[in-house]
């Protein structure tokens, strides 16, 4: 790969994947864009405006740029498409399928992501095998699988180089996410900061499959640099890292913040979302065939975002005063 364009470079994997690519490659290398004004989000490399859902503007932004691969993150999350089911239809499928039409023209690589949530109550739980039912119960879902499906029809119907991967909820200090039913496990990092206290919107012994950035993004790069005869999988692989309940995590960073307490208010919408995941993903195939491993469990997980967003905080305070 050596000219990348990113769509939703300002979303939750997107901001920590176009500074990882800018590091491996180069920024001249790297093509940040999302649907939001870049005098928004854009942190010092190439950022532009691009709305995927405009077929034309993708052409023209990958065939100017002289992209010869997209990571296509544009998508709307799980609870907030529960709330806005046909917008993020729309924005989910139609963002993707410009992509990958704009890839069978062009030649591009394609990676975009799919998810937990593309499984449903038939899958079993755990772990939740790599080849299964999927049968989701929310619209985040069928987008996911519906993606995986697209993806793998572009590869078998136009040659498509389309990879994918099965995230579990993702974990960062970078960017906040937005819309997750995963997002407690960031948000409860700010608040413990904030107010020493979080009020969950789980039940406290939910566990589900969860991830830290530094690994996904890890992940991600090391599947698309993979050599294509190395992978029986197009998408997508199933990927874990470790599993936890929001009781477990506040016992953790009670670790590092005694007086920390948390209280349980589950919202109906994210709990019954949380409760059709199931709780750990099978990834031994993206360990046989091109040598994923996790490195981060839960105490180190832990340990590094306190660490992240005191320096952050620091940083913030310093602009601030005008350090
Ligand atoms: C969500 N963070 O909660 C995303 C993710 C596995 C969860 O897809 O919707």
């Amino acid at each position: 790969m050596k000219r990348i364009v990113i769509t939703g470079a300002a979303g939750q994997i997107g901001t920590e994947l176009a500074a990882n690519l800018a590091d491996r490659y180069g920024s001249a290398a790297i093509l940040a864009t999302d649907v939001r004004d870049p005098a928004e989000w854009q942190n010092g490399g190439q950022a532009e405006q691009l709305d995927c859902m405009d077929l034309e503007a993708v052409r023209h932004t990958v065939v100017r740029f002289g992209a010869d691969a997209v990571f296509h993150l544009a998508a709307v999350l799980s609870a907030a498409a529960e709330a806005d089911p046909l917008r993020a239809y729309r924005i989910n499928m139609n963002g993707l399928v410009n992509v990958l039409h704009v890839a069978a023209e062009t030649g591009c690589r394609v990676f975009t992501p799919s998810s937990i949530a593309a499984f449903g109550p038939e899958t079993p739980r755990d772990p939740a095998p790599q080849s299964t039912v999927q049968r989701p119960t929310t619209m985040y879902g069928v987008t996911k699988v519906a993606g995986e499906l697209l993806c793998d029809y572009y590869h078998s119907r136009f040659g498509v180089d389309a990879r994918g991967l099965r995230f579990p909820g993702l974990i960062s200090y970078t960017a906040p996410p937005g819309g997750g039913t995963t997002d407690y496990a960031v948000d409860i990092f700010r608040a413990a900061l904030r107010e020493g206290r979080y009020t969950c919107f789980l039940n406290a012994d939910t566990r589900m499959d969860m991830m830290y950035m530094p690994d996904a993004i890890r992940a991600v790069i090391e599947l698309m640099e993979a050599p294509p005869d190395a992978l029986t999988h197009r998408n997508a692989y199933n990927v874990t890292a470790m599993q936890f309940t929001p009781a477990e995590l506040a016992a953790e960073i009670q670790r590092h913040m005694p007086a920390f307490l948390i209280d349980y208010s589950p919202d109906p919408v994210r709990q019954s979302i949380a409760d059709s995941w199931p709780a750990r993903l099978d990834d031994s195939e993206a360990r046989e065939q091109w040598g994923w491993r996790h490195r981060y469990e839960l105490p180190d997980m832990v340990a590094d975002m306190f660490r992240g967003l005191d320096s952050q905080t620091a940083r913030i305070e310093a602009g601030a005063a005008g350090r």
